[in-house]
């Protein structure tokens, strides 16, 4: 009787612990970006935030600007150079099909003036969640094919030679603030996995 008791105790602690690491993913889980930032360089660059509220600054270069859920300020959009991807908002196979056509754009935005600026608020997700993209000292008339990606024949990568990865700062729903270094396009953790991979089967 006593080694029954001995091993259900066992069992008990035993399963506890296994709950233990679960409960500890969940909270690590719950970890979200409630903002970042994007500060590019000279180079033409990918600037793409997150789910969360991002200010994004281009600099120099030709920069690509994909959009994404939150409500995010992109402050220095050169309509001659740059390009926004509103892929995610305007393919049927993606949750929001919204922005389809620079007419559905336009339906779905205004032009406010900011701080003095006149700029271009665009509702992203048609008002389901409430994410705009704001363009500093853009106007709707400023949109057009060549600058704005819809990625609706099926091509995901817009026509635009970026070469670099903008730097992100990251602040976390738990405070912490993660920063990803920019870096040249191609180069990223994917490569230097690969690498440790073939080490370990050498
Ligand atoms: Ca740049
Ligand atoms: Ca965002």
């Amino acid at each position: 009787m006593k080694k029954s008791i001995f091993f259900t105790l066992l069992i008990t602690i035993l399963s506890f612990g296994a709950w233990l690491p679960m409960f500890a993913q969940e909270e690590e889980d719950d970890v979200y970006p409630v903002s970042a930032t994007l500060i590019g360089t000279e180079a033409s660059e990918k600037l793409q935030g997150f789910e969360s509220d991002d200010t994004i600054t281009g600099g120099g270069g030709a920069d690509l600007f994909p959009l994404t859920l939150g409500n995010d300020v992109i402050t220095d959009f050169d309509p001659n150079e740059d390009m926004i991807d509103v892929g995610d908002f305007a393919r049927p196979t993606d949750d929001f099909e919204v922005l389809t056509s620079l007419e559905a754009i336009a339906s779905n935005a205004t032009e406010t003036l900011i701080d003095g600026i006149l700029s271009l608020v665009i509702d992203v997700d048609g008002d389901k969640g409430n994410s705009t993209t704001t363009l500093i000292g853009v106007i709707l008339a400023d949109l057009n094919e060549n600058n704005v990606f819809f990625g609706l024949d099926g091509t995901s990568i817009p026509p635009l030679d970026f070469t670099h990865i903008a730097e992100s700062v990251v602040v976390m729903s738990n405070g912490d603030v993660i920063t990803t270094p920019g870096h040249v396009f191609g180069e990223d953790a994917e490569s230097s996995d690969e690498d440790s991979e073939e080490d370990e089967e050498s």
